[in-house]
């Protein structure tokens, strides 16, 4: 029987977990979800007493400090310390308890900010990551060290996942978090003022130029990848879990597709004074596609109706 404790499991990547889990029902292993109320992993005797109470013999560790460009801009000393206690309690911790294994998470905006494309696996630590989000950044760049370090001292099986920029239900709304969430909510905002005013009239802003390009992955697609590394994947190489480079979208398309889920009918401008942060980091996806060539991504704007409407149906609920 494997017990998986997920750290981070309350999140919008752990929400998404606990629903494909929740569809599987799998009747060999046993799933913890926790959240900083069930131990502040930033504490090493906290970090203890959950592994003590759980036992897990398996660790999806998701737990982080992470939010939007806006946030990480602000506050890189906070990014990079929190995160660099929560990884280093984590894993050694895992360790002391005799985990199997262990999958962490990267990101795709952790890659090196001047560098050609498309990004993949073998190019996490050729050079310096964007200046926006440094904290964040080399905070999950020593995760992949911290991994080859386990895995060369103890042969533990620590490896680690790099998606790219992940939507869906359970996100987090607030100022701090990530583009779509927060297009999400500051639409649904603007309908509900002004409601004399004919919507027509409406103008919704995109920060930045909405020129910068993204690959957005579904969270509940994410968390069926995560799923199969968990089970499957056996290296100590990190793998991108993305889209394909040619579902590659812009910032504007982005507000275009929310703006049509909400059925807005106002307008779209776009405020040049916010920054745009980094402008891409197209990653390759060939690794996973080689080795799981029929998995199929959900479509990029039924995904944000998905959201939209998950948003809407719970919006008293929202991390808001
Ligand atoms: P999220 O929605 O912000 O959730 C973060 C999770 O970590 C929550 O469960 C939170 O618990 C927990 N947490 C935060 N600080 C903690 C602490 N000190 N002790 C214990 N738990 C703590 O984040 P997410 O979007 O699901 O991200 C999950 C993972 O994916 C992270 O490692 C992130 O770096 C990575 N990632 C995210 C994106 C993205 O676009 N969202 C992209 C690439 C990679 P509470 O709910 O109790 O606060
Ligand atoms: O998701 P996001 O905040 O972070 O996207 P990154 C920022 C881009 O979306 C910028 C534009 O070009 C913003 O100008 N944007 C437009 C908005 N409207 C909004 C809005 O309402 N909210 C936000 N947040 N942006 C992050 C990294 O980079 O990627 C993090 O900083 C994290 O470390 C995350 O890893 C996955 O995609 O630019």
């Amino acid at each position: 029987m494997k017990k998986v404790l997920v750290t981070g499991g309350t999140g919008l990547v752990g929400k998404a977990l606990q629903a494909i889990i929740k569809e599987q029902q799998p009747s060999d292993e046993e799933w913890f979800f926790a959240g900083s109320k069930d131990a502040d992993l930033t504490n090493a005797a906290a970090t203890q007493a959950l592994f003590d109470k759980v036992k897990p013999t398996h660790v999806i560790h998701l737990a982080a400090m992470v939010g939007g460009l806006f946030h990480n801009m602000n506050n890189n000393l906070d990014f990079l310390r929190n995160n660099l206690l929560i990884n280093d309690h984590v894993l050694q911790t895992a360790h002391e308890h005799g985990c199997h294994k262990v999958v962490s998470c990267l990101s795709t905006c952790i890659f090196p900010d001047k560098t050609t494309y498309p990004i993949d696996e073998t190019m996490v630590h050729n050079g310096p990551p964007h200046s926006s989000n440094y904290g964040y950044s080399y905070a999950k760049r020593l995760i992949d060290v911290q991994n080859h370090a386990y895995y060369d001292k103890h042969g533990h099986l620590f490896t680690s996942v790099i998606p790219c920029n992940i939507f869906g239900p359970h996100d987090n709304y607030r100022p701090e978090g990530h583009v779509i969430p927060g297009m999400i909510s500051r639409m649904y905002e603007l309908r509900q003022q002004q409601p004399e005013l004919p919507e027509e009239q409406k103008v919704f802003t995109v920060y930045g130029s909405g020129k910068p390009l993204r690959q957005f992955i579904y969270s509940l697609d994410l968390a069926k990848l995560m799923i199969w590394v968990l089970r499957e994947y056996q290296s100590v190489e990190p793998i991108v879990l993305s889209v394909d480079e040619a579902a590659e979208v812009s910032i504007y398309e982005v507000a275009e597709a929310i703006a049509a889920a909400f059925k807005f009918k106002g307008q779209l401008i776009c405020d040049t004074s916010k920054a745009d942060g980094q402008h891409k980091k197209t990653a390759s996806n060939a690794k996973l596609r080689a080795l799981l060539p029929d998995f199929e991504f959900t479509d990029f704007k039924s995904a944000i109706q998905s959201s939209v409407l998950w948003y809407i149906e719970n919006y008293a609920a929202a991390r808001n």
